[in-house]
């Protein structure tokens, strides 16, 4: 296919914009490393506030793909992903041509909440309608989750189940929203992130999961257990039932980090003020406050609560030893194109806009 690109040798640039999203029944190990297929099925609420905003242009003649990460040109290991996942795209398109990437972050530096479900989300949007793809929302879901599991949720706002699948192709393997029942009352939720240590997490998920999938004696286990908590999460949202959904989430994410802390060697993502935060939500909840934490694969505990209630919860967290600062996210909706082109910025002013800053996809 050749119609992507103009005569100018510059195709049309598409730009993407996706949140991050936040898991409440966890992923947490693969059944298959090369498609990026998990042995579990997820549930997530995909945020506004954080998130990436994606733009490529295919440039007929260029001889390597380019890929800046906030005006900066990314690092090698960053690079080879995203050209890794350029390629899918070009093998689909049934392209050969090389791409610009320019990409950035709206999470706060050095916070550690830099997202690749954000990333992959947005690249997946914006790489294939660049390359002349229309795909749909379940087959962009397929694609963002080769380059990220996680960011097969982000495709889609708000609640969001990501299925394991049962096929060898990873065809299934897809996330979809989930629905709220229409007559239900509002349901208006915040997630308060306690910021718990400065930088990058101490191990990236993927060679964690696989770990704790060949040496933790939990694994199986855990695998076992995450149908019936999906199922009690998916009631739990249909219903609106924010001590419901509170409870399975805590138990998800205590059940992800016990499996990850009986891997050989073993893998711990919580620091003092990680545990001293998830004292603090428990002292809210015993206080009729309800609060309900979660934890990712980092130190940070993030804490889903009722709109109305998230400065209560966020002032209990900023008082914890160790907490250096709070963020209040909301939910958000899934990837979506947007007209501001990235190239223009930079090529405009020379370098990143500074409100949007960050080191990974
Ligand atoms: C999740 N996490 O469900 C879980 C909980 C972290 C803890 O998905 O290997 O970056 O690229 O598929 O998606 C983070 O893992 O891993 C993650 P890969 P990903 O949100």
């Amino acid at each position: 296919m050749s119609g992507v690109v103009s005569a100018g040798g510059h195709a049309r640039p598409c730009t993407a914009i996706a949140g991050t999203n936040i898991a409440l029944v966890k992923y947490w190990g693969k059944r298959d490393a090369a498609l990026n297929l998990p042995a579990t099925g997820s549930l997530s609420l995909t945020l506004a506030e954080l998130g990436t905003r994606t733009s490529v242009r295919f440039v007929d003649g260029a001889d390597a793909d380019r890929v800046t990460v906030a005006g900066t040109p990314a690092d090698a290991r960053f690079r080879a992903r995203v050209v890794a996942f350029l390629d899918r795209v070009r093998a689909r398109a049934g392209i050969a041509t090389r791409a610009e990437v320019a990409t950035e972050n709206s999470v706060p530096t050095a916070s550690g909440l830099a997202s690749s479900a954000s990333g992959f989300a947005a690249l997946a949007l914006a790489a294939s309608r660049a390359a002349g793809l229309q795909l749909s929302h379940g087959e962009l879901s397929e694609l963002a989750r080769l380059g990220s599991g996680s960011a097969a949720r982000s495709i889609f706002g708000g609640f969001v189940e990501m299925a394991r699948g049962e096929r060898a192709d990873g065809r299934d393997a897809v996330a979809s929203p989930l629905a709220l029942r229409d007559d239900g009352p509002p349901w208006d939720l915040r997630l308060v992130i306690a910021i718990t240590a400065a930088g990058e997490k101490a191990e990236g998920s993927t060679s964690a999961m696989d770990r704790t999938a060949s040496t933790s004696p939990f694994f199986p286990a855990w695998v076992a257990s995450v149908p019936a908590d999906l199922a009690e999460a998916r009631a739990a949202v249909a219903a609106r039932d924010l001590p419901g959904l509170g409870a399975v989430a805590e138990r998800s994410a205590l059940r992800m980090h016990a499996t990850a802390l009986a891997a050989d060697p073993a893998i711990v993502y919580w620091n003092g003020a990680t545990v001293a935060a998830i004292h603090a939500t428990r002292g809210l909840r015993a206080r009729g406050l309800a609060a309900y934490f979660t934890i990712d694969a980092g130190p940070h505990v993030k804490v889903l609560c009722a709109a109305a209630k998230a400065g209560e919860v966020a002032a209990a967290l900023a008082n914890v030893p160790g907490v250096l600062r709070t963020i209040t996210a909301s939910p958000g909706p899934g990837a979506r194109l947007a007209d501001t082109h990235l190239f223009d910025a930079h090529e405009r002013s020379g370098h990143a806009p500074g409100a949007h800053a960050g080191s990974a996809p």
